[in-house]
């Protein structure tokens, strides 16, 4: 990483308000680094309990996850991006991905989770972030940025809350309180000396830049628990997977069997994967944030194309599905989230849907 590069946050959001727009960011913020993590003991704990569900790479290198300063040492700040998948959910979504009663007649990616119907965000968001980088380095021409969205050992829900994008709600999703929690999220590294940020380990009112305002009543600054008395989430989950105090347990989720473990739901409990192919939206579904985010849409513009269905895959059928070959499922997936749990996997998620809807392949 070459030598720092110092500047004012004021400069950094004029020229986020310029360059976001037109990549389809819609909230950037900056966190400075080395910065205490307020819930790095959260993380711990989650890591020792063994809520983590076998994902080993979560476990690697515990300290560097919590600390970026470890992998590089000159790295100054960490920029934060969020890009909308989805405004909110609606109070009865009928897709069986996000808990609805299935009529049998809805389209196949109803049962797939709404982050994954599209391209791949790994793709879509990171090429956005690079665009911003780019311009920014324009600026700045000793601009260094390391770029990832998912895969980088960051705990990007921690840091989007410090960046100001919102609370961490007991579904553990960061939530804005007019976007809601349909976001993807990911961070650069930089060395970016940045003065003028709040000081590192609290997280900040407002992001430096955001499509629209988190809110605009001051008693609710800065990002703290939304959540009141509300449990909807950890009443909806049909697993058990949420505990308010221990987080989210990755063994229990849906989301977990579904892609991670490719189909493999513990035995005697397919049954409670339901109508769901792939993922699951149900503890974001019944979140008030994100009808409300439904219901009064705070941006008129909606998210990015690429994240709505997949042109050309509308033909195919559950039980297509529970066929499908491995050819076809190349051919069909590249490039889409659902890529990750392999042909096996989609087949045995086809089968396992169909069987809890007493249907046959
Ligand atoms: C591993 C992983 C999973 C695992 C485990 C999920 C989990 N909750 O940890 C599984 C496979 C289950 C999963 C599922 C999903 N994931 Co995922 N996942 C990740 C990944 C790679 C790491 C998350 C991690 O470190 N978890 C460890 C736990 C302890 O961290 P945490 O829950 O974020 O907790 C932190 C804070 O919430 C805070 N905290 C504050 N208060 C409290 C209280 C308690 C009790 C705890 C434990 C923590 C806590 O402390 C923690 C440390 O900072 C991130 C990407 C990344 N690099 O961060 C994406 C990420 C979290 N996933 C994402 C998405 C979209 C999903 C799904 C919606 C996909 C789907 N539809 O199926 C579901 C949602 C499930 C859910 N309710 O969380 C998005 C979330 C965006 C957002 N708005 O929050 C991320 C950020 C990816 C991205 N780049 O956009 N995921
Ligand atoms: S994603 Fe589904 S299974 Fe996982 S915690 Fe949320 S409701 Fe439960
Ligand atoms: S459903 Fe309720 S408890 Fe769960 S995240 Fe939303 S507001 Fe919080």
């Amino acid at each position: 990483m070459s030598s720092p590069i110092r500047i004012t946050a004021q400069a950094l959001a004029a020229r986020l308000a310029d360059l976001c727009p037109p990549a389809r960011i819609d909230l950037a913020g900056a966190v400075a680094l080395p910065c205490p993590l307020p819930h790095a003991e959260k993380w711990r704990q989650w890591v020792a309990a063994g809520r983590h569900g076998d994902l080993d790479y979560l476990v690697r290198d515990p300290e560097g996850r919590t600390d970026p300063t470890r992998r590089n040492p000159e790295a100054r700040s960490l920029l934060v991006f969020a890009q909308r998948y989805t405004d909110g959910w609606a109070a009865a979504d009928p897709d069986p991905s996000a808990g609805g009663v299935d009529t049998g007649d809805l389209p196949w990616t109803a049962h797939v989770s709404r982050y994954a119907r599209g391209l791949d965000y790994h793709d879509v968001l990171l090429k956005d972030m690079k665009q911003v980088l780019t311009r920014l380095r324009e600026a700045w021409p000793g601009l260094t940025a390391f770029p990832s969205t998912d895969t980088g050992p960051y705990l990007e829900r921690e840091y989007a809350w410090l960046a100001g994008f919102g609370f961490l709600g007991h579904n553990r999703c960061l939530t804005h309180e007019k976007l809601g929690s349909g976001l993807f999220l990911g961070v650069a590294v930089t060395n970016l000396d940045i003065s003028g940020l709040p000081a590192p380990g609290k997280p900040v009112d407002e992001p430096l830049y955001a499509v629209t305002p988190r809110t605009r009543h001051e008693r609710l600054l800065p990002p703290v628990d939304m959540c009141g008395s509300c449990t909807r989430c950890l009443d909806a989950c049909p697993t058990d997977a949420l505990d308010q105090v221990r987080g989210l347990d990755a063994h229990r989720c849906l989301s977990t069997w579904s892609i991670e473990w490719q189909g493999r739901a513990p035995a005697g409990e397919d049954h409670l994967q339901g109508g769901l192919l792939f993922g699951c939206d149900i503890c974001q579904a019944v979140c008030p944030w994100n009808q409300r985010a439904d219901r009064k849409p705070a941006v008129a513009d909606p998210p990015p194309s690429e994240y709505g269905v997949r042109e050309g895959n509308g033909d195919l059928s559950l039980i297509s599905l529970a066929e499908f070959s491995a050819d076809e499922f190349r051919r069909r997936f590249r490039k889409s989230p659902i890529w990750r749990c392999h042909p096996d996997g989609l087949r045995r998620n086809a089968h396992r849907v169909l069987a809890n809807r007493k249907e046959t392949p």
